[in-house]
């Protein structure tokens, strides 16, 4: 007897559902294209892919969305495969909730010539109004330290030379907007949904920036009529794993390739000076306003400040998930005390957010315990999150008068695992565009602390040149590396703790 395949999600197997599976209350029959989405992962899906779901139910309108990834995943194998449903299921303690998603409407990968030509007539189409993307930080092609426009990226140095046919981000944007412009299209509004610092203004950036290098005419217009918004996303969505899929599988008799698990909370702030035309996704609770920025540093030093503070300790200290960190109650203190005494102080004041209710909530968040975010994916291109989550709060500290113990400990833990080694020197995997350079720094040191640190403080990309030439915070980083080299992750938490 053949074995039984389990029938995958989409327009065939809708009603094979189980009831309690919300489906979208809407006519997606009647929806067309209005959005374009770059880099449709996890996190697009269970955010601005739903939130727009919600916004359709809200008020209907001509809001589908295309998604394109200009590089792997193919989507086809996801929900490409499934005429662009999904579901989303949300887990907390006590929360399962799953929901079907409608709202993209088309998928589309690049993976030759002719796809990308397609991908950007796709983009270069009247009808789509909205851009949004999640490219990652890497995916803007700056330099994290300074948020310009890296003109050696090679991505860029291909783009420069290849237009027509670019490979990086901000390339296939001017593309678009160049084709838009020939033809007397008006320009879309483009949301950054990166957590990259003033991640609109850093786009706006890096695409007049290539376009001085490689389309000068664009510039002025690029000036005049580019709309790139600021905004500030948040939810976590892990990657999916396999397990969540043959779960659902088994209890739904569905298989949903494009399955993505989420917590229950989200936000979404939009600065939208220009006052554009948006999905309604007010309507759903995103929230414009007129300044993006405290709430962006808030979530950037609160949310992901302990994300990263933590993972890095974490991994070397081998706890594979967020949630089995944040079990533990000395890591709960430190992020605790770090949050109140480091990070706290130097943040503005956030319009209708009390920042301890606020501290109190990511760690709620952090600690779901229905979610299995692996600290490895946190660390992942750690150089182009640092400087937002731990060296910025480290300067605001240095300027108040206090002592960073608790980010201090975190930034060299993520020395430590930018390595690639761990803390007996046993190598393990790191992922980030600065591994090489910073393994040949590595070598170099060989086993002595204060060398590496002063190795990888002088990367000016990731570093600047401040902290390298603070020799009070080059100490304290060497003596942070070498007591977790000495003395292992828990005794300095608890010194960290104790200080
Ligand atoms: C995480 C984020 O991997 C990471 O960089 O810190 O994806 C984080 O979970 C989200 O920003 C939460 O909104």
């Amino acid at each position: 007897m053949a074995p039984m395949v389990t029938p995958r999600l989409g327009p065939d197997t809708l009603d094979a559902l189980p009831a309690g599976i919300r489906q979208p209350g809407y006519d997606r029959a009647a929806l067309r294209p209005g959005v374009l989405h770059l880099g449709a992962g996890a996190f697009h899906r269970c955010h601005q892919a739903e939130w727009t779901d919600d916004a359709l139910e809200a008020t209907f309108g001509t809001w589908g969305i295309v998604d394109i990834n200009l590089r792997a995943p193919d989507l086809a194998g996801q929900h490409g495969g499934q005429a662009g449903y999904f579901c989303r299921e949300l887990r907390h303690v006590g929360v399962r909730e799953r929901r079907l998603v409608g709202a993209v409407i088309d998928t589309h990968t690049v993976t030759n010539a002719a796809t990308l030509t397609r991908a950007l007539e796709l983009a270069a189409a009247p009808a789509i109004r909205v851009i949004t993307m999640t490219v990652t930080e890497k995916g803007y092609c700056h330099t994290p330290a300074t948020g310009e426009l890296n003109a050696a990226h090679p991505d860029i140095v291909y783009d420069i030379a290849m237009p027509d046919a670019p490979v990086s981000v901000p390339g296939f944007i001017l593309r678009a907007l160049s084709l838009r412009h020939e033809r007397g299209v008006p320009f879309p509004t483009i949301l950054s949904c990166d957590n990259v610092p003033d991640n609109g203004a850093t786009l706006r950036r890096c695409v007049i920036g290539l376009a001085r290098l490689s389309a000068p005419a664009m510039v002025p217009v690029l000036e005049q009529q580019g709309r790139f918004l600021n905004t500030m996303v948040d939810r976590i969505v892990p990657a999916t794993r396999e397990a969540d899929r043959a779960a659902f599988a088994a209890e739904t008799s569905v298989r949903d390739e494009a399955l993505v698990v989420g917590e229950p909370f989200r936000m979404w702030v939009i600065e939208d000076p220009y006052n554009s035309t948006l999905p309604p996704w007010h309507l759903a609770g995103a929230i414009v306003v007129g300044d993006v920025h405290p709430f962006e540093l808030l979530k950037m030093r609160v949310l992901n400040g302990i994300q990263t503070n933590v993972s890095a300790l974490g991994l070397i200290g081998g706890f594979e998930f967020m949630s089995d960190v944040m079990a533990e109650p000395r890591f709960r203190d430190f992020a605790r005390r770090t949050m109140t005494r480091e990070v706290l102080p130097g943040l503005p004041d956030v319009p209708g957010i009390e920042l301890p209710a606020y501290v109190e909530q990511s760690i709620d968040r952090l600690q779901n315990p229905e979610l299995r975010h692996s600290t490895a994916q946190i660390v992942t291109d750690g150089s182009q999150k640092i400087r937002q989550r731990l060296l910025e709060p480290i300067r605001a500290c240095l300027a108040l008068g206090i002592v960073p113990h608790g980010l201090l400990l975190g930034t060299a833990a993520w020395m430590q695992t930018a390595t690639g080694t761990d803390l007996a020197g046993r190598p393990h995997e790191a992922t980030d565009p600065f591994h090489p350079r910073i393994r040949a720094l590595a070598d170099g040191a060989g086993s002595d602390a204060r060398a590496l640190v002063g190795a990888l403080l002088s990367i000016g990309d990731i570093f600047g040149d401040d902290l390298t030439a603070d020799a009070a915070v080059v100490d304290a980083l060497a003596e942070r590396l070498d007591g977790l080299r000495q003395h292992g992750v828990m005794a300095m938490l608890e010194a960290a703790i104790r200080a």
